[in-house]
């Protein structure tokens, strides 16, 4: 409500609330000021417009004279506690006791009491504690402080008045004050707590022992994230949830393996024994980015499903990865049961910019997961570089300010306070569905890794670390000083578990642990990956009655919408075209091939830069109402009879390609019963995703067996546009591409696009697809193709020349994408009838096709690849390097394109037009 107040505005609030119990409670300048502006202001929401209503600018002006006033009149002591009240709320985490090695400055909190006009002769004087829940009322000041001291300045400190909207920020107040912070916990939950500090530690002291010096990134000086791992499992199931996603990196993630999520300990042995090369070469992953799923039951018999989504040393990537997943998972059940647990470092959480672009997600209708909870393992230093030269920041959570949600920071050796915080951020997720921040200030007990040497960099905190105790014994020591446990009982577990351990070892010597992740079942069963070959194609046909009756339905819109005028007639002329056999257009095709996929009864998910139009305006899938402005996307409107249609999504991303197609990557990795869809602005902007690119999409079948049918559309083409409008940068795919992994297509005809957009969903063969879209053939006047051809055509990997008699021909030139209608143009221009022009339209894989669409040709006629691309980009590269599969030896092989060059396409158009006439002079000179 009083928003404007910034920082103080909790502060006026509480004022306000005293003064509406009492209004003598107040001095006599905040009474006026209450009275003045009656009738008093409605709470605003979030999304309130700030300062644009007349009595907000009333109460600035007021409070402004107020604050005068009160500095003036000096005597109202009630209101100083209310501000030191506030200040605590506000900025009691500066001086909480946060840092284990307490290598860390406070902040500037400015709580003493003489920054608010109080003095320690206050300190027995009574005060109200109106709004403070756990505390009598009146109560001393001396009180008050001590109370204020222990919620907000104790083991936890809290950033959470930056919450806009009124409700969260007093509910969690309220259970903050309420505990004074503190989890309340019986015997049953602090043995549970002693067994998981005591499995973590074992766990990383265990193979320490057995395999001296490997990598395993150590969780040593940060075992509290085991117990808060499975208290967090306890807390979502007691809250209703049935399934989390986790998503970490390489940081303790064995002992949550084994510790959390129960995998097999033996598998993780046999993984450092590593005795299997055979079965590894030149694929998998290293022992700390493999994935798992587990199905446990909670304490309180909740049955819980576990998912560690796989992921590449990139740090802080796989988050987006794990927010698609979440919403696929949502999307399908239809209930919003699955939670995401995204653990980061401390270093790379503040680092990496993908973070913020993932964090940006999460409240947007297309992308959310009703919130996400954030763990930072903060060891205070990544790798050799600690905090101060690793951000600008006080926090390494300050990037997460951007959402405005609380910010947990906890110490790490406090493991009660590692739950409070753990439960509190459950609940906070659970009942406002946004994220939450728990930074758990915690070290790193060896270097980086096991083999590294700390004390080179670190000298003083390792001086420091050496003499720590250890999290385990620290918490064990107090719990027996506190008489809740006894050392034997402690001894007791740790036995117990190093036990299992030694025996675990043994049969992982003995028997057969290492494999290859396993193959995927579940919702994957029916399909499959491994060779193009090895899956049969299928038919890609769709009855012609329902295409029409579909574009009927695209053109239709309902009763009292008033759509664009132009929009409509767009609509329009494709169901004219339809229904008259003239040649449909590029949006036109995409449109009914989205149409025959729904009615197939599968869904169609999109997601990409202005998306539901179209970058180039060619798609219109959303149209909107000329007066309201309400959206109606024809597509999600189709009916059928008896027969399930599947459910059509688009959405206009935000402006970030990695965290989108990171999401996109992710949510089809749970869905390969849909069509999910990224499509770039330009193909030229993917390259800020190409970590999404490199380490999912291109390798995860390699790396990790697991497999997704993601299409992504990248507009590309030479036209005059500039460096940075013209490539997506075939030549990358067509490096990246080998076993089969992707797709990669560049297609010239509309139904082209419709036949190859159905086979991905129709063929059972699962494989990310990449096509190069184009932008001027999108109302290229012969870039046409019929309403039969869709019906009842295929898709044609290559496309061969029928317009020319074979035996006439002396030059074939071979080609992909929009240039063919340059090259086209030209033969027809020069009447050049000893000139074959064929279409390779699927660069990768390569089939038989082609050699088809040779083999009418005379052995020896020369084929020459032309490109539109400089030499050293585009296919040629690719072509040239495969010739053999391509011109198999018959017929020699030649390169005409632009010149070699370290930036894709000229800024001048007149440039491109000359360069683009001497290619078209190039390919024809022979
Ligand atoms: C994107 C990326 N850049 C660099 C690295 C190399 N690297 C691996 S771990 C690490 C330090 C990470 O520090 P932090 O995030 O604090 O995690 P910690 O190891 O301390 O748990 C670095 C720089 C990486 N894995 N990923
Ligand atoms: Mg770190």
């Amino acid at each position: 409500m009083f928003d404007e107040f910034g920082i103080n505005a909790g502060y006026v609030e509480e004022l306000h609330s005293r003064w509406q119990q009492s209004p003598a409670s107040v001095d006599e300048g905040w009474r006026r000021f209450f009275e003045g502006a009656a009738p008093a202001p409605t709470r605003q929401g979030a999304n309130g417009t700030r300062g644009s209503n007349g009595g907000n600018g009333q109460i600035a002006a007021a409070y402004r004279e107020a604050v005068r006033e009160t500095v003036h009149a000096a005597n109202d002591s009630q209101t100083r506690v209310a501000q030191l009240v506030n200040a605590y709320r506000v900025r009691g985490h500066l001086l909480a006791d946060l840092d284990p090695l307490d290598l860390t400055p406070p902040g500037q909190a400015n709580l003493e009491l003489s920054s608010v006009g109080l003095s320690d002769a206050d300190l027995g004087t009574a005060f109200s504690t109106a709004g403070m829940s756990g505390l009598p009322d009146p109560a001393p000041l001396r009180d008050i402080v001590a109370f204020l001291r222990e919620t907000y300045c104790g083991a936890i400190g809290v950033e959470f008045t930056h919450v806009e909207e009124t409700e969260p920020r007093e509910w969690l107040q309220q259970r903050m004050e309420s505990t004074r912070n503190h989890a309340s916990l019986d015997r049953a939950e602090l043995l549970r707590i002693v067994t998981k500090l005591t499995d973590a530690e074992i766990f990383e002291q265990f193979i320490h022992k057995n395999y001296v010096g490997a990598k395993r990134f150590s969780l040593e000086g940060a075992e509290s994230m085991i117990p808060l791992i499975d208290l967090l499992i306890e807390a979502a199931g007691a809250h209703g949830i049935e399934e989390l996603v986790i998503g970490m990196a390489h940081r303790g993630r064995l002992n949550v393996l084994v510790n959390v999520m129960g995998k097999n300990v033996r598998e993780i042995f046999a993984a450092f024994d590593d005795k299997r090369p055979e079965r590894f070469l030149g694929g998998g992953d290293v022992k700390y980015h493999l994935g798992y799923s587990s199905d446990v039951v909670t304490g309180a018999g909740h049955a819980m499903h576990l998912s560690m989504a796989f992921n590449p040393s990139h740090l802080e990537w796989v988050n987006p990865v794990v927010e698609g997943r979440v919403r696929a998972k949502i999307d399908r059940r239809k209930r919003k049961s699955t939670m995401p647990l995204l653990v980061h470092g401390d270093a790379s959480f503040m680092g990496q910019g993908v973070v913020a672009e993932t964090l940006n997600l999460e409240l947007l209708e297309g992308y959310s997961t009703g919130g996400t909870i954030h763990l930072v393992v903060n060891n205070q230093i990544g790798f050799t570089t600690v905090p101060g030269d690793s951000r600008s920041t006080r926090y390494c959570t300050d990037i997460a300010r951007e959402l405005r949600v609380p910010v947990f920071h906890v110490n790490g050796e406090d493991p009660e306070a590692v739950i409070q915080v753990t439960r509190l951020a459950v609940e906070y997720r659970q009942r406002f569905k946004q994220d939450v921040v728990i930074d758990m200030y915690c070290y790193r007990k060896y270097g980086h890794n096991e083999g590294d040497e700390p004390r080179f960099t670190q000298p003083v905190m390792y001086a420091l670390i050496d003499k720590k105790a250890g999290v385990r014994d620290a918490y064990v020591a107090r719990l027996v000083a506190a008489g809740h446990i006894t050392r034997e009982e402690a001894d007791e577990i740790a036995d117990w578990r190093r036990g299992t351990l030694e025996a675990a070892l043994e049969d992982a010597r003995e028997g057969d642990y290492q494999h290859m992740p396993q193959a995927m079942g579940g919702v994957w069963a029916s399909y499959r990956g491994g060779s193009d070959a090895g899956t049969p194609e299928v038919p890609t046909t769709f009855p012609r009655e329902a295409l029409l009756e579909a574009s009927d339905r695209l053109a239709t819109m309902p009763g009292g919408f008033h759509a664009s005028p132009k929009a409509l007639k767009i609509l329009e002329a494709r169901r004219e075209r339809a229904h008259s056999g003239h040649g449909l257009d590029w949006g036109a095709a995409e449109h009914l091939a989205f149409a025959s996929i729904l009615l197939d009864g599968h869904g169609i998910r999109i997601s990409g830069q202005d998306a539901r139009r179209g970058t180039f305006s060619h798609r219109h899938a959303v149209l909107f109402d000329a007066h309201s402005g309400e959206p109606y996307t024809p597509l999600a409107h189709l009916e059928q009879p008896g027969r399930l249609v599947g459910r059509f999504e688009i959405y206009d991303s935000p402006l970030s390609e990695a965290s989108v197609m990171g999401f996109e990557y992710g949510y089809s990795l749970d869905r390969p019963d849909k069509l999910v869809v990224w499509e770039a602005q330009f193909g030229d902007f993917a390259n800020t995703a190409q970590v999404i690119l490199d380490q999912f999409i291109i390798s995860a079948e390699d790396k990790w067996g697991r497999l997704s049918g993601l299409v992504l559309l990248l507009p590309h083409g030479f036209e005059g546009q500039g460096p940075e409008h013209s490539s997506a940068r075939i030549e990358r795919f067509l490096q990246l591409s080998a076993e089969d992994n992707i797709q990669v297509c560049n297609l010239t005809t509309p139904a082209q696009l419709f036949h190859a957009l159905r086979r991905q969903v129709k063929r059972p063969w699962r494989k990310p697809l990449v096509i190069f879209t184009p932008k001027s053939l999108l109302r290229h006047h012969e870039a046409v193709s019929t309403l039969d051809e869709l019906a009842s055509g295929s898709f044609q990997r290559v496309i061969p020349d029928t317009s020319v008699a074979p035996e006439k021909v002396r030059s074939i030139l071979l080609c992909s994408g929009k240039v063919f209608y340059d090259l086209a143009d030209e033969r027809k221009r020069l009447m050049r009838e000893d000139v074959a022009i064929v279409r390779l339209e699927q660069y990768y894989p390569l089939s038989d096709a082609l050699d088809r669409a040779l083999a009418p040709y005379a052995p020896g006629t020369p084929v020459v690849w032309v490109q539109e691309e400089p030499r050293n980009m585009g296919a040629w590269y690719f072509v040239n390097a495969r010739r053999d599969e391509i011109v198999r030896g018959r017929h020699p092989l030649s390169l005409v394109s632009r010149p070699e060059s370290a930036s894709p396409a000229t800024g001048s158009k007149a440039a491109h037009d000359l360069e683009q006439k001497m290619l078209l002079e190039a390919a024809f000179a022979r």
